[in-house]
């Protein structure tokens, strides 16, 4: 299965991140971006590379392995759930403007959720709760409906170890490496300011492609 860019490599890489450090100010600041990607998202790549490095995995795609996680070593299911969580979040976030979802998308948001407000309020309620680190997600449910939850540490939908089960197509990081030199404790700041952030365009993106996949 390979669903977004992730292609299958002797060696996964960070895709570039796709606008400048500083392109996501005032909402996230350029030494956040900077040492979130080039630390904390870099670190998840080298250690992932380091535990599959002379075994079968290293020639599967990031989504296979993470489909059977729990099979694998835990340093897999921290690194490899690391590097796709965040691959996945540089996607979605973007300093355009007011970018709008598909049609599709804003049918299935209204039929799960009731308006986009709704939806908003039911992710930060995830990302809120979230004790700890870990990610709030919107997710194509087994049934193809759109769904919130939030997963521990760098857990997500695809794997077979997270009590929620799906494709994720939107992510929200709620480790506090990624706000914390910003707005400190005040997660909900964090959560507030993100909206202004989301790549309507991208999400639209992968509801579609989530939904090919899901028809295999
Ligand atoms: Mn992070």
């Amino acid at each position: 299965m390979i669903i977004f860019s992730t292609n299958v490599k002797a060696q996964f890489t960070q895709e570039p991140l796709p606008y400048a450090y500083d392109a996501l100010e005032p909402y996230i600041d350029a030494r956040t971006m900077d040492i979130h990607f080039n630390r904390h998202h870099a670190g998840y790549v080298k250690n992932l590379n380091n535990a599959v490095s002379g075994t079968t995995l290293e020639k599967m795609s990031l989504e296979d392995i993470l489909v059977n996680v729990s099979q694998y070593d835990v340093a897999v299911r921290n690194n490899g759930g690391g590097h796709y969580n965040h691959q996945l979040f540089w996607a979605i976030l973007t300093p355009e403007k007011n970018t709008q979802p598909s049609t599709e998308l804003n049918n299935a948001i209204t039929s799960a959720f009731g308006n986009m407000d709704e939806l908003k309020a039911k992710l930060n309620k995830e990302a809120a709760s979230r004790f700890g680190s870990g990610w709030a997600w919107l997710y194509v449910n087994e049934n193809g409906g759109l769904a919130v939850c939030s997963t521990p540490n760098q857990d997500n939908p695809l794997m077979d170890v997270s009590s929620c089960k799906g494709i994720p197509i939107l992510g929200i990081d709620v480790w506090e490496h990624a706000y914390y030199l910003n707005y400190q404790n005040k997660r909900g700041d964090y959560l507030n300011a993100i909206w202004s952030l989301i790549n309507w365009k991208e999400v639209s993106r992968n509801y579609e492609l989530a939904l090919q996949e899901q028809k295999k």
